[in-house]
C-alpha cells in the first residue's frame, strides 16, 4: 500500500519486481480459497463500496458541449419521446462561465438554476460536473469570489516555498489547484459547494481532472532541478518526467509533497466531496463519480473509464476494466457507452449499447464537437434506438437483482459484474474469459464487440443456463459455442439455480419502483433454485435495517415451490 510513483514488473519466473520511488512500503499479503474471498479480504483491508442510490443504476445521458440548455432540452426531449428508460441527464464544463467551477454560463445555460426542477417533473435526476482547477482570473462582470476566499483561507496547492501558490493552466486559463489535504480547504471547498447548490439544484457530482491534470508541465514556471523532481530513478511515466501534464513533485501539501501525495489528490477531492455532499444532502446518499482513484475511494464513489474512442478495440477493453474495477473495490462501474472521442457508427453504437445497457454504470457520454449519439439521435424506427429500449427495459426489469449486489458489495465485498472465472475457477477454460461478464452468479452476459458478425465465440460454463429471451434451456455445458447474435441481439443467460427479484420496468426508477414486482425462478441440476432481495427506499443515506421499519433482507434457498415465490412477493409488496 503506497502512494508514490512505482513500477511494476511480472517477471517470466513466478516473480514480480517491485520498484518504488518512496513513502512506506506496506506489503499486505491476501490468501483466500477462491478468488471472491480473496477480493472480500482486499475490501476488508481498504473499505467496502458505498451503496449508489437505486436511481443512479438507470440509464444516463451525457456529453461535452451541448452548448446551450436549449440543445440539452431538444436531447432530453427527443430521448423523451421515444419512452427510452432514461434516469440521469448531465452537462459537462460548458454549463459554467468561461469553465470557472460555481459559475454558470448565464447567457447560453441561462434556466439552469431551475433545469433539476425540469428533469424532477418526469422522474429525472440531473448530475453537473466540478473540476479541481480554479481559475485565477477574474468573472465577466467582477471578481471571481470562490477564487478569491480560497486564496484568502490558503487553500491552494503552493510551490516548494509553502508560500506561493503554485499556478498552472487547465480549462479555466491560468489557474490554482486546491489542496484538498489542507482541512481550511476543505471547509472551503465544502462552502462553495453549498453556494453552488443554492444557486443550481442539481442532484449529484462528477468530479474530473483530478489526477491531478495540468496542461503545463509542473507550473508555468517548470520545475526546479532538484530531486524530488528529477528523483534518481523515475519509472516508465508519460514523457520520461514525474511532473509531465501535472504538478511539480517539489510542491506543498498537507499531506506532504506532492512528490509523495499525488496519488493521492483525486482520493482526497473525493473525501472533502463527500463531506460537501453530506452537507447539502443530509440524510440522502447522493453520488459522487471520480475519474482519479485509489485503493479505498470505492468507499464514497464510483467510476468511469476515463477518454475511450469510437472504434471496436475500446469496446473490448471496456469488459477487462469493468472487471478490474470490481477488483479494486469500486464496482459502480462502466466506460462511456459509444466512445467519447470520435464519431461513432450506428453498428458500433447499436453493439454498444447493447453490451452497456449491462454496465453497472450505464452512461452514453461524448466529446466536444462529435456528432450526436444519443440513441433517439439515429432516428424514431432506427434498428439501434429498438434494441437499446429493449435491452434497458431488461436492465430496469432486473434492477432489484442489479442493486442487492450492490447491498451485497457494500455489506461483504461480493463482486457486482463478475468475471466468469470468479463463479467456475476450477475449469482453466473460464481463465481467459474476457469477452463475457456475469452480473453476480446468475447472470451472463454475452455482447458482439466485433464489426460485420452475427455468429459468435461464446463460453458456457459449467451449469445449467436459460435463454433470458427465449426461456431455452442450453443443450451443452463447458465448452465454446457458437452464438447467433444478429444485428439487434445479445446473449443473455440465466443461470439454472437462480430466484432473480424482478420489477416492471419504466421510463425512469420513479416510475419502475411503484410496479410490480416479480420473480424469475430456475432450477439447477437438483431441482433447487436459491436468490435473495434487498429492498429499502433506494435513497436515504447508508442503508436503512430492518429495525427503521422500512427494510427487507429476504435469502431464500430451498426446493423451490409455490409457496416460497409467495412469501417473497408479499415481503416486497409491503414495502412498495
Ligand atoms: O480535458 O470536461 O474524462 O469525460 O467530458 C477533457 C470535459 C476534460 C475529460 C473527461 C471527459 C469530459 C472532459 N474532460
Amino acid at each position: 500500500m503506497n502512494s508514490n510513483a512505482m513500477e511494476v514488473t511480472l517477471q517470466p519466473a513466478p516473480a514480480v519486481t517491485y520498484r518504488t520511488i518512496g513513502g512506506v512500503l506496506d506489503f499486505y499479503i491476501l490468501l483466500g480459497d477462491t478468488p471472491e474471498q480473496v477480493v472480500h479480504e482486499f475490501l476488508e483491508l481498504i473499505g467496502k463500496p458505498v451503496i449508489p442510490p437505486y436511481w443512479s443504476l438507470g440509464f444516463q445521458l451525457s456529453r461535452w458541449d451541448y452548448g446551450s440548455l436549449e440543445e440539452v432540452k431538444r436531447t432530453v426531449e427527443r430521448n423523451r419521446a421515444v419512452d427510452l428508460p432514461y434516469d440521469i441527464q448531465y452537462t459537462d464544463i460548458d454549463y459554467m462561465e468561461d469553465k470557472k467551477d460555481f459559475t454558470y454560463d448565464e447567457v447560453n445555460f441561462k434556466g439552469l438554476p431551475q433545469f433539476a426542477d425540469y428533469l424532477h417533473e418526469k422522474g429525472q435526476k440531473y448530475i453537473l460536473i466540478l473540476d479541481p482547477a480554479i481559475a485565477t482570473s477574474k468573472r465577466i462582470n467582477g471578481p471571481y469570489e470562490a477564487y478569491d476566499r480560497g486564496t484568502q483561507k490558503n487553500a491552494w496547492v503552493t510551490e516548494a516555498d509553502g508560500k506561493t501558490p503554485l499556478v498552472g493552466e487547465v480549462w479555466p486559463g491560468v489557474a490554482v489547484f486546491p489542496d484538498y489535504t489542507n482541512p481550511s480547504c476543505k471547509e472551503w471547498w465544502i462552502d462553495e459547494y453549498v453556494r453552488l447548490f443554492k444557486e443550481i439544484k442539481h442532484d449529484a457530482l462528477w468530479i474530473d481532472m483530478n489526477e491531478v491534470s495540468n496542461f503545463m508541465k509542473g507550473s508555468i514556471k517548470g520545475c526546479d532541478d532538484n530531486n524530488l523532481n528529477y528523483p534518481p530513478f523515475t519509472p516508465s511515466i508519460l514523457d520520461g518526467v514525474l511532473y509531465s501534464k501535472t504538478l511539480c513533485m517539489d510542491s506543498k501539501q498537507t499531506w506532504g509533497n506532492h512528490y509523495d501525495v499525488h496519488s493521492l489528490y483525486g482520493y482526497a477531492m473525493v473525501l472533502a466531496t463527500r463531506d460537501a455532499l453530506e452537507r447539502v444532502f443530509e440524510g440522502n446518499r447522493s453520488l459522487i463519480l471520480t475519474r482519479s482513484s485509489f485503493p479505498g475511494v470505492g468507499k464514497y464513489s464510483g467510476h468511469w473509464l476515463g477518454d475511450n474512442a469510437a472504434n471496436w478495440n475500446d469496446i473490448k477493453w471496456a469488459i477487462p476494466g469493468m472487471l478490474e474495477f470490481g477488483l479494486f473495490g469500486i464496482p459502480y462501474i462502466g466506460a462511456d457507452i459509444c466512445g467519447f472521442f470520435d464519431d461513432v457508427s450506428e453498428e458500433l453504437c447499436r453493439r454498444w449499447m447493447q453490451v452497456g445497457a449491462f454496465y453497472p454504470f450505464s452512461r452514453n457520454h461524448n466529446a466536444q464537437h462529435y456528432k450526436p449519439q444519443d440513441p433517439a439521435a439515429f432516428g424514431v424506427d432506427s434498428l439501434l434506438l429498438n434494441t437499446s429500449k429493449h435491452y434497458l427495459n431488461i436492465r430496469y426489469t432486473l434492477l432489484p437483482y442489479l442493486y442487492t449486489l450492490f447491498y451485497k458489495a457494500h455489506t461483504t465485498g461480493d463482486t457486482v459484474v463478475r468475471p466468469v472465472m470468479h463463479e467456475f475457477y476450477s475449469d482453466s477454460n473460464t481463465w481467459t474469459v474476457d469477452r463475457q461478464f456475469l452480473w453476480g452468479k446468475h447472470l451472463l452476459i454475452t455482447p458482439v464487440l466485433d464489426p460485420g458478425v452475427e455468429w459468435i465465440q461464446a463460453y458456457v460454463p459449467d451449469a445449467v443456463w436459460f435463454d433470458y429471451e427465449t426461456e431455452e434451456r442450453i443443450t451443452v455445458r463447458k465448452q465454446q459455442v457458437q452464438m447467433y447474435l444478429p444485428a439487434d441481439k445479445l446473449g443473455l443467460h440465466i443461470r439454472g439455480g437462480a430466484i432473480l427479484p424482478i420489477q416492471r420496468p419504466a421510463v425512469t426508477t420513479v416510475y419502475s419502483r411503484r410496479n410490480p414486482m416479480g420473480l424469475i425462478v430456475t432450477l439447477d441440476d437438483n431441482n433447487r433454485a436459491a436468490g435473495e432481495l434487498f429492498w429499502d427506499d433506494g435513497d436515504s443515506r447508508g442503508i436503512l435495517t430492518k429495525s427503521d421499519g422500512v427494510s427487507v433482507y429476504v435469502c431464500v434457498d430451498m426446493c423451490v415451490s409455490i409457496c416460497v415465490c409467495l412469501c417473497l412477493c408479499v415481503g416486497a409488496q409491503l414495502l412498495v
